[in-house]
This record gives C-alpha cells, sequence and structure tokens, in this order.
C-alpha cells in the first residue's frame, strides 16, 4: 500500500521520519549509550511506509532446475508475498538504515563466493557456492518471516537445513555455540549515513548447536525459485522461521563453532531490545512496543502474532 500511513501507537507522530530525526527524538533510549544506530533497528516507524517505487526490482538469475517443494513446509494458511514487495522491502543495514536499499546492495560483489566452517569442527572446509550446491540437495520450504519491528511475510526459500552442513563438518563435543558472520567491506558496504563507524561490524549472528541442528533452520541460497537476489543476503543468508528477522544473518562468508555464546551484531549495541535467544512471542513486548500483532508486508493485513512464529510444534521443545 504504497504512501498509506496508518499510526501505530508507539511512533512518534503520523509522519514518515528520517532515521536522524528518530534518533533526535528518541534520544532517551540511548541514555548511558554511545552508540546511534541501535533505536533505529527496531523503530517500526521506518517500516511503515512502502516503496512507492512500483517497478520491479531487476533478477537476472534463472529459477532453479527442478526444485521440489517440501510437502511439510508447503504452506502455512497465509497468503505469498508478492515478490517485488518482499524484494523492495529489506533490512540491510550493510548498505543503509532505510528499507529501501535494494538498489543500493547491487554493490555486493558475490562472484567466487566462499564460505568458511571453522572451530571445533574435525573436518573445517571452504565452500564455494558450486560445492554447496552439489553437497547439499536444495529443497524449497514455504515459511512465516517476522521481523522484530512487527512486519511479517510469507515467502519460498530455496535452500537446505543447516543440519546437513553440521553432518558435513562434524563439530567436536567441545562446540556448543555458532557464530555466522556476514560479508563486510567499509569501501562496499557503507552503513546508514548515520554513525557508522560505531557500528559492531562485520553483521554477526549466532545459535546454540541444538537450535542450529533443528529441521526449521535453513541455509537460503534461493528465494520465489531462483537464486537470492542481493538484497535478501546473496548468495547464501540463515533463516530462522521461529526467531525475529535479524537472527538471520545475509551474505555469509564465515560460519564457526565455538565453546561459548557470541557477541552478536544487534545484542552488542542493544541487549535489553534485542535478545539473543529473540525467539517470536507475543506476549512478550519489545521495551518500545507491543509484540501481539504483526503487519504484513503489501496487504498492510494486522494479524495476531503466533508463538514461536506458529513453529511451535518443531520447536517447544528446545526450550522447556
Ligand atoms: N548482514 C545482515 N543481515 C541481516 C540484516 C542486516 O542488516 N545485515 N538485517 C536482518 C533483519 S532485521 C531482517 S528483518 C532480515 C530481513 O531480510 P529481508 O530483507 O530478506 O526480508 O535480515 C536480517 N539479516
Ligand atoms: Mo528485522
Amino acid at each position: 500500500m504504497p504512501n498509506i500511513h496508518i499510526p501505530k501507537p508507539w511512533e512518534i507522530s503520523g509522519r514518515e521520519v528520517t532515521p536522524e530525526s528518530v534518533f533526535m527524538n528518541r534520544r532517551h533510549f540511548l541514555k548511558g549509550l554511545t552508540v546511534a544506530g541501535l533505536s533505529i533497528a527496531g523503530a517500526p516507524i521506518l517500516g511503515c511506509a512502502q516503496n512507492s517505487d512500483s517497478a520491479a526490482p531487476p533478477t537476472d538469475a534463472p529459477k532453479f532446475d527442478g526444485l521440489k517443494r517440501n510437502p511439510d513446509f508447503a504452506q502455512v494458511n497465509r497468503p505469498l508475498t508478492d515478490e517485488a514487495v518482499a524484494a523492495k522491502y529489506n533490512n540491510f543495514y550493510e548498505f543503509g538504515g532505510t528499507k529501501s536499499i535494494w538498489k543500493k546492495a547491487q554493490a555486493l560483489p558475490t562472484e567466487n563466493w566462499k564460505v568458511e566452517v571453522t572451530g571445533l569442527v574435525r573436518n573445517p572446509r571452504t565452500y564455494d557456492m558450486d560445492d554447496i550446491k552439489k553437497k547439499f540437495p536444495l529443497e524449497e520450504r514455504i515459511y512465516r518471516f517476522r521481523c522484530v519491528e512487527a512486519w511479517a511475510m510469507v515467502v519460498p526459500w530455496t535452500g537446505f537445513p543447516m543440519k546437513l552442513l553440521i553432518d558435513d563438518v562434524e563439530p567436536t563435543a567441545e562446540a556448543k555455540f555458532v557464530r555466522f558472520t556476514s560479508f563486510y567491506d567499509p569501501k562496499i558496504t557503507k552503513g546508514p549515513t548515520f554513525s557508522f563507524s560505531r557500528l559492531p561490524w562485520p553483521y554477526t549472528e549466532g545459535l546454540r548447536i541444538d537450535e542450529m541442528a533443528n529441521e526449521l533452520a535453513f541455509f537460503a541460497v534461493g528465494i520465489y525459485g531462483h537464486a537470492l537476489p542481493k538484497q535478501h543476503g546473496a548468495p547464501i543468508r540463515q533463516v530462522m522461521p521461529w526467531k525475529y528477522g535479524f537472527k538471520g544473518a545475509k551474505s555469509i562468508v564465515k560460519i564457526e563453532f565455538i565453546d561459548h555464546q557470541p557477541a552478536t551484531f544487534w545484542n552488542t549495541l542493544q541487549p535489553k531490545e534485542y535478545l539473543f535467544e529473540a525467539n517470536v512471542n507475543p506476549q512478550k513486548p519489545h521495551p518500545r512496543w507491543s509484540q501481539a500483532t504483526e503487519r504484513m508486508l503489501g496487504s498492510g493485513e494486522r494479524l495476531p502474532t503466533l508463538l514461536y512464529n506458529g513453529y511451535a510444534e518443531y520447536v517447544a521443545q528446545l526450550y522447556g
């Protein structure tokens, strides 16, 4: 719904604001902190107007051949989000602090991509994208996706369960956590205009090993049947459907198996707002807004948020 702005209770005013003015108005949230960027991550105010540019974003990526949809993840009782909507409404702070970074993200260099897997594993490996596609059978899964900012979408991802990579590298008994690191090169990933130099780049995320081994935890190399467009985190990203979207690092270059809980990007900036665990939970409000409902991208429909984003039967036992 281009340019239609429905004010939310947590908003400063009914108009669109820039990241800088959010920061100026929300200074009190930053008390005791020297970092400006963090009030932006969760500020749903930035997400309220959709990109009014209606042309479909370019993708020259061919469709995956013979891709099979996993029948266990074939639908979620919600309509699929329109591809062009999902492709033009992104969080990718390496390319800016707004939702409309898709053009800037085209600067991401994805040729000869390598993913280094190291740390507490029997078989450390560096994969290129051909190795990954040869080694791990790709499937399609339709997942709900919930950003901590209370917007949501439903998209078909192409990829493979993280468990297959675990089996390939064989973590040792000492490995308890895993850290994912995104591509970072300050000449290319220039970041938001505000306080860039103080953000804890590179973007990192982390999981417990048992979370990573859960059948839902997914590496995506594609979306809507073709390779990931750069703005979605090409050529490979995490997708963690029962957690808030920030738990899924984009454009992964390194995966490390470690014995301690890693520091992560948003949790380092604002530990009270962006928890390490970050499971979707309608009962646990974000300190600055309710998480009880969510706004679907495209339709703007407001729907109730589901515990574990609707995936309790798969993951509730991890948190007993
Ligand atoms: N490297 C990196 N990964 C990231 C982010 C980011 O800024 N940088 N944003 C996260 C957040 S907050 C969300 S909601 C999702 C958005 O994914 P999408 O743009 O493909 O919808 O990416 C996550 N992964
Ligand atoms: Mo997010």
